[in-house]
């Protein structure tokens, strides 16, 4: 009964367009950093579009955006999200597809007048980037009820303000608790982020799971001193130390090669003047593997460097976990089910696990969960050049749809005689 159904592409990548507005750089890409003044925008867009399709909005303790379509029968909901905070670098797609293309799949069947035998429920989740509140995916973590609700809004961001505050300023602080959901499954559609799509000419990524992650910020302390009168065996340089750890981080992952990558993405040193020598040294350690041992290893190995420089620069060290999830495998049955429906709609696929953390790699505690990849133009994100081009949108969105509409068990008496 849904093959005569399709989603409306134009109409989705004038959405992705018109959120992009929101947060947008004075050149290109976006900055809608979680539970800032542009993330309320947004939120507020993306409410009022799912007010306008008739959806009833619910927002839980921790900003998490819900809005459910009724099904013919009150079942666990199909649900479908990702979300739409992004990086200071962000661009059009990374979260804001997923959210976009749910509310894609609720119009078709709107338009059709068709109902589904469960409800359909989309989802937004709060901070899934983690960029200035970590961990990353504290929305769906919590929801999953991986993370306590008051601990999650306790948490301090990189720029001293919490993230109840934030929400609460923003209005976003929701009634509803924040409570283990009961639902059916869960579907993301998300951009690859990533080379392996464009390079080998697939349409869909048939994600087989999320590679685990592991982020430690460390502080490191030593002595201000004069940068002309001070000897070198006398110094205390926390930069230095910072700056041996990057570099070591990158030696590590080269070393172990395989899934192995390291980045530091995070480093600040104090007092920054071009002839005091850094009394302090701020910085974040990036380590992924699909592999949760490589993973370990990797960690000790680095904690190993951060003993030895530390040591030989006589600079004290605290280390803080900002985030720590092992890699996740989706449920097998979905993703045969998401790959059995990209080919009959004719797509070329691949298998692959993703680089990225995902919403999706939460809920998958709680339900069968599974995602859909489509490229991502020259492997980029998290960078204002970000792109997809509308064909592979509208493909990505395809596949949900009829993943989707499986899934809700589209009502044969529900599909309209127009
Ligand atoms: O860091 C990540 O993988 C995601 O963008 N939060
Ligand atoms: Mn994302
Ligand atoms: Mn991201």
């Amino acid at each position: 009964m849904t093959s005569n159904l399709r989603i409306d592409g134009r109409r989705l990548v004038g959405r992705l367009a018109r959120l992009g507005q929101v947060g947008a750089l004075p050149d290109r890409g976006v900055c809608r950093l979680a539970l800032t003044e542009e993330d309320r925008q947004g939120r507020d867009l993306l409410v009022g579009w799912m007010k306008d399709l008739g959806l009833s909005v619910v927002i839980d303790r921790i900003g998490n955006i819900f809005g459910t379509r009724a099904g013919a029968n009150a079942l666990p909901p199909l649900m479908i999200g990702s979300h739409i905070d992004t990086v200071r670098t962000g661009g059009l797609y990374d979260g804001a597809l997923g959210v976009l293309a749910g509310l894609e799949v609720v119009e078709t069947l709107n338009d059709a007048g068709v109902a589904t035998e469960r409800p359909i429920t989309v989802a937004a989740f709060t901070n899934e980037e983690g960029s200035r509140f970590q961990p990353d995916m504290m929305g769906s973590l919590v929801h999953v009820g991986g993370m306590d609700v008051e601990g999650a809004r306790a948490t301090v961001g990189i720029d001293g303000e919490t993230v109840a505050d934030c929400l609460d300023r923003i209005g976003y602080t929701g009634d509803l608790p924040a409570q283990p959901p009961e639902i059916h499954a869960f579907l993301e559609l998300h951009v690859e982020q990533g080379p392996v799509l464009e390079t080998e000419g697939r349409t869909i990524g048939i994600v087989e799971g999320v590679q685990g992650i592991s982020w430690t910020e460390y502080t490191f302390e030593g002595t201000a001193a004069h940068a002309g009168t001070t000897p070198m065996a006398m110094r205390r340089d926390a930069g230095v130390v910072a700056a041996r750890l990057a570099v070591a981080v990158r030696e590590v992952a080269n070393e172990m090669g395989g899934a192995q990558v390291g980045t530091v993405g995070l480093l600040a040193l104090e007092p920054n003047l071009v002839n005091v020598i850094p009394d302090r040294a701020v910085m974040t350690v990036d380590l992924r593997n699909t592999d949760e041992a490589e993973l370990s290893r990797a960690e000790r190995i680095v904690a190993e460097h951060v003993a030895a420089v530390t040591e030989d620069e006589g600079v004290t060290v605290a280390a803080r976990t900002l985030a720590r999830f092992e890699p996740v495998v989706f449920d097998a049955d979905l993703v045969a089910n998401v790959e059995a429906e990209a080919m009959r709609l004719g797509f070329t696929t691949r298998r692959l696990p993703s680089g990225a953390g995902h919403d999706a790699q939460m809920l998958a505690r709680v339900c069968p969960a599974a995602m859909i990849f489509v490229p991502s133009v020259g492997g980029l994100s998290h960078n204002v050049e970000e792109y997809t081009n509308d064909e592979d949108v509208t493909a990505g969105a395809a596949v949900l749809f009829a993943v989707s509409a499986r899934l809700a068990g589209v009502d044969p008496k529900g599909v309209s005689s127009a």
